[in-house]
């Protein structure tokens, strides 16, 4: 007997493990382990440590990382350092991070980096609270290791994401709603995946549209019937402003990270395509403009300007639409080319490759609609390209880390039309002639440069109906510096700037409160800036009346979770900046 419960034990210990898994899948107790006996089970069932599976890696020296944690880290560097570093992680805005660099920096030195950031733009991840202290030791660790390869994303997989919710010929044939579509803004709500559309005139949330992942930017067909919103996660959402409420009527994911999308506005060809470009894969497409339906993939790997070798991961940046000829206009980051793409014939497409610099950010059109001024931000440079010749104009210097948005244009007393950038890296501004017909001396040259609060600035706004030059500077170190606005009188640009505590006006509590993006309303007589703050913290929406500069009104509602970006539906359907 005794033998014959050894040998019974002995198989039982043996099977612990099979035997507590089969019971945790099909719930087999009974008929399993009632000859085991409870005694038994908790004796010779006792759980079995499994070692955790480790990464393998074929680079000496990269540390030791659990498959758990990789997974982990992955998705961290996707969410929080791809958009600078790159996916392949081969820099851009942000350093280089390959194992050749990091396995020298080493574990503790890239800890303090990620803790504490640097004053050349890497935010503090561990100090601000947004890592924690075992995060900051994960991505350490992480970033030692080779970076994984994400898939690719082509046709098949686009139209698997590709949903029509509601078909063109179900939508309505006029306007079904009250809404001023003019002096509409589709505002982002970044960590919440949605955009809130705010009527302009009664400053009123007319509706929250789920969209997705820390949702970026918004464009407007040319009618401005038509709302395109993309998403981080490359989703595109498509919402129909004639409806009785707008919604999504069609959903693309174009791939898994994008930044960038665009609607074609040559005359004849208004509403028809759609562009979106992608961080990952490389690569841009083509859509229909009222049903998102994918036509045309093209992958933007290839060669450098300067140094012509081959990159692996040249994101697409900002997409305009010319008004000269029917092209899209797509800036490609990584290596520096400006892709004049003619949508004429989407089978037969001929694209004009432009030689400007790296790496290719943001930028806007002149006050003509002629040129497109683009920061090249690792160069301290603005490419300004011709739409109407399809070449390059000129590369103007300007001050470090070139960070327009749009830009903005407006008439310089001494100098004639201007368009003008703020920079990340310092506190210049720089006015740039645009005017090759009356003011040749002046053209392509930076004719003035202010000096502003301080760098960290991100975007800046004229209208032509004002006399105002407006730079936020929300990635400023200096909190009374990210929390206001300066604004020039362009009239008097010897007088320096006044400063308007935009996020003190908003009275809110406690966060970071950054003040970001100033944008104009239809009638060019208000500015509104959104205060972003924490995803727990409230938010709002400041509006200024630009003759007085004195605050018209806050709009604060619970639904306004870190507002950035406002898209005013006329300004941008006509590129009024
Ligand atoms: Fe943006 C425009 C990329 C971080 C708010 N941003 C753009 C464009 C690009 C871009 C390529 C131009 C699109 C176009 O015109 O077609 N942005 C990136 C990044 O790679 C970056 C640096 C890091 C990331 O991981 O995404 C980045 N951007 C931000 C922010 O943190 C901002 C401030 C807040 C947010 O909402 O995420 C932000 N980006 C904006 C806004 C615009 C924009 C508001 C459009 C400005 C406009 O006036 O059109």
């Amino acid at each position: 007997m005794v033998r014959m419960m050894r040998g019974k034990a002995a198989l039982v210990a043996g099977l612990g493990v099979l035997a507590l898994s089969v019971t945790g899948v099909y719930g087999a107790e009974e008929g399993g382990h009632k000859e085991v006996g409870k005694e038994a089970m908790q004796y010779e069932g006792a759980p079995v440590t499994i070692p955790p599976e480790m990464v393998k890696s074929n680079l000496p020296g990269a540390p030791a990382m659990t498959v758990e944690e990789f997974e982990k880290a992955k998705k961290i560097f996707f969410e929080r350092c791809a958009g600078c570093h790159g996916v392949l992680r081969k820099g851009a805005t942000g350093k280089p991070l390959t194992p050749d660099i990091t396995l020298q920096r080493g574990t503790e030195y890239l800890k303090v980096f990620i803790n504490y950031g640097s004053p050349a733009g890497m935010p503090n991840w561990g100090t601000s609270g947004d890592l924690s202290a075992d995060e900051v030791d994960l991505m350490a660790r992480y970033v030692q290791h080779e970076p994984p390869t994400p898939p690719e994303w082509g046709m098949e997989e686009m139209k698997g994401s590709w949903k029509v919710v509601v078909p063109p010929a179900q939508r309505p044939t006029r306007k079904m709603n009250d809404l001023d579509l003019d002096n509409l803004f589709s505002v982002t709500l970044r960590d919440a995946g949605q955009i809130a559309l705010i009527d302009g005139g009664t400053k009123q949330i007319a509706s929250v549209i789920k969209t997705g992942y820390a949702v970026h930017i918004s464009r407007l067909s040319a009618s401005g019937r038509y709302l395109y919103v993309i998403g981080r996660d490359a989703r595109v959402n498509l919402i129909d402003l004639w409806m009785e409420h707008p919604e999504t009527v069609a959903e693309l994911k174009v791939g898994l990270e994008a930044r960038s999308v665009e609607t074609s506005k040559f005359k004849g060809w208004e509403d028809k395509y759609a562009i979106a470009g992608t961080y990952w894969p490389p690569q841009f497409v083509i859509m229909n403009g009222d049903t998102l339906e994918p036509l045309k993939i093209v992958s933007t790997r290839g060669m450098t300007v300067d140094t012509q070798e081959y990159h692996p991961e040249p994101r697409v940046a900002a997409i305009v639409a010319s008004h000269e000829r029917p092209d899209f206009i797509v800036n490609v980051k990584e290596t520096g080319h400006v892709l004049m793409v003619d949508y004429q014939d989407i089978d037969n497409l001929r694209i004009t490759d432009i030689a400007a610099a790296r790496f290719l950010h943001d930028g806007g059109w002149d006050s003509t609609l002629r040129y497109f001024l683009t920061a090249a931000n690792k160069s301290n440079k603005i490419a300004v390209v011709d739409s109407r010749e399809r070449k390059l104009a000129a590369m103007v210097d300007v001050g470090t880390t070139p960070h327009p948005g749009r830009g903005a244009n407006y008439i310089d007393p001494e100098f004639g039309p201007v368009w003008a950038t703020s920079d990340l890296g310092d506190d210049a501004i720089s006015l740039i002639g645009t005017d090759p017909v009356k003011h040749a001396e002046h053209a392509w040259k930076v004719v003035r440069t202010l000096k502003g609060q301080g760098g960290g600035s991100l975007f800046i706004k004229a209208n032509p109906k004002s006399h105002h030059l407006y730079v936020d500077t929300p990635l400023n170190p200096d909190e009374k510096v990210s929390q206001s606005v300066a604004v020039f009188d362009i009239n008097q640009p010897g007088n320096g700037y006044q400063v308007l505590p935009i996020a003190e006006w908003a009275e809110l509590g406690d966060g970071p409160k950054r003040v970001v993006q100033p944008e104009f309303n239809a009638a060019g007589d208000e500015v509104w800036f959104s205060v972003w703050n924490g995803k727990e913290q409230e938010s709002a929406i400041v509006i200024v009346d630009d003759e007085t500069l004195r605050l018209k009104h806050v709009i604060k509602d619970e639904r306004l979770v870190t507002p950035t970006g406002k898209f005013n539906v006329h300004n941008t359907v006509h590129d009024v900046y």
